[in-house]
């Protein structure tokens, strides 16, 4: 509960020019934040802006160009959040890509686009940001997008994805406790289906890594597919991120639809686990 009010806060929203990302732009702008959204795509960045000009608070938007995975350009831009606000209060690491295909035509080229954008981006807004944020002493919050993939069984030509998911899952789990005693909440966020572009990745992957890669063809199918009238609202996502921000809840999950799937996950684990306490070893 280090971020009380969102007045007079800024937040940096990875991956904010789309879907997710944006919904939670508008409901923290909403809110009294100052938003900066960073998004690889220009285009997006162009369509997000738009939608904030002439609106009452579209003075507390801004947008930057970064691609996460570029760890000089993160830094530059860290750079320019201190200069420009004394550093940043609310970091939401959402950008992230819907990679799928066969897994056994996967290359490393595939490999590295789902994990590095997936985990990679994660860990650098983690690495760049820190600093300012406990260096400021104002407390601060970290939001980031996993996805309800990371905690069931998924599908083969999800793979990559998920795992990448559970990584980012399962590193927050892991740090909560040291930015508590920072003043730094930490919030994953644990979306089923929500309206989007997640489909697009191939639209999203650099040029050295759509050479070779195996994904190609499933990747074209996949930006075919389109958006389910059913799937949840952006803005009711950045609804729940605000609260979850506010209550520092460890997961913010936004459907119930998988619940059988994680609880079977779960279970499986625990029935593999024997029931003797073994004592001799439980120091360890
Ligand atoms: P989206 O494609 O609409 O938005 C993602 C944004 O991230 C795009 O604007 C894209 O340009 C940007 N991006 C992609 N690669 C980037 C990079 N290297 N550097 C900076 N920005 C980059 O998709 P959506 O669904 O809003 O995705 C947001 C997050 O939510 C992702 O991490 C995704 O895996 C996750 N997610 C989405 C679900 C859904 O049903 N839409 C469900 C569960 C998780
Ligand atoms: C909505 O589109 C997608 C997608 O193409 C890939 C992944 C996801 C959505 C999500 O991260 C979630 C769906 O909400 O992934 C899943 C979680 C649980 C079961 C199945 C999932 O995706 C098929």
């Amino acid at each position: 509960m280090y971020i009380t009010d969102f007045t007079g806060r800024t937040a940096f929203i990875t991956g904010g020019a789309s879907g997710i990302g944006l919904g939670i732009a508008k409901v923290l702008v909403e809110r009294g934040a100052r938003v900066v959204i960073a998004d690889l795509r220009q285009d997006h960045i162009d369509t997000a802006l738009a939608q904030f000009a002439g609106g009452g608070r579209s003075n507390a938007v801004s947008a930057l160009q970064l691609d996460v995975t570029s760890r000089e350009a993160y830094a530059e831009a860290a750079a320019r959040m201190q200069a420009e606000f004394g550093g940043i209060d609310i970091l939401v690491n959402n950008a992230g890509v819907g990679l799928e295909g066969p897994v056994l035509q996967a290359t490393y080229a595939d490999y590295d686009f789902g994990f590095g954008v997936n985990i990679g981006g994660v860990i650098n807004g983690f690495v760049t940001f820190l600093p300012q944020m406990i260096a400021h002493g104002r407390g601060g919050h970290v939001v980031s997008t996993a996805s309800l993939a990371a905690e069931v069984v998924m599908p083969a030509h999800l793979a990559i994805y998920a795992a990448s998911k559970a990584a980012v899952c399962h590193y927050c789990e892991a740090v909560k406790g040291e930015l508590a005693a920072q003043q730094i909440g930490v919030s994953i966020l644990l979306p089923g289906p929500i309206k989007s572009n997640i489909h697009q990745a191939q639209l999203n992957r650099p040029d050295h890594l759509r050479a070779g890669s195996g994904f190609a063809e499933s990747e074209a199918k996949l930006a075919q597919r389109e958006v389910s009238d059913s799937w949840m609202e952006p803005e009711e996502v950045g609804n729940m991120v605000a609260d979850g921000i506010l209550a520092d809840k460890t997961y913010i999950v936004t459907h119930g639809i998988f619940k059988d799937w994680q609880r079977a996950r779960a279970q499986a684990v625990l029935d593999a686990t024997p029931d003797v306490d073994n004592a001799a070893v439980r120091g360890l």
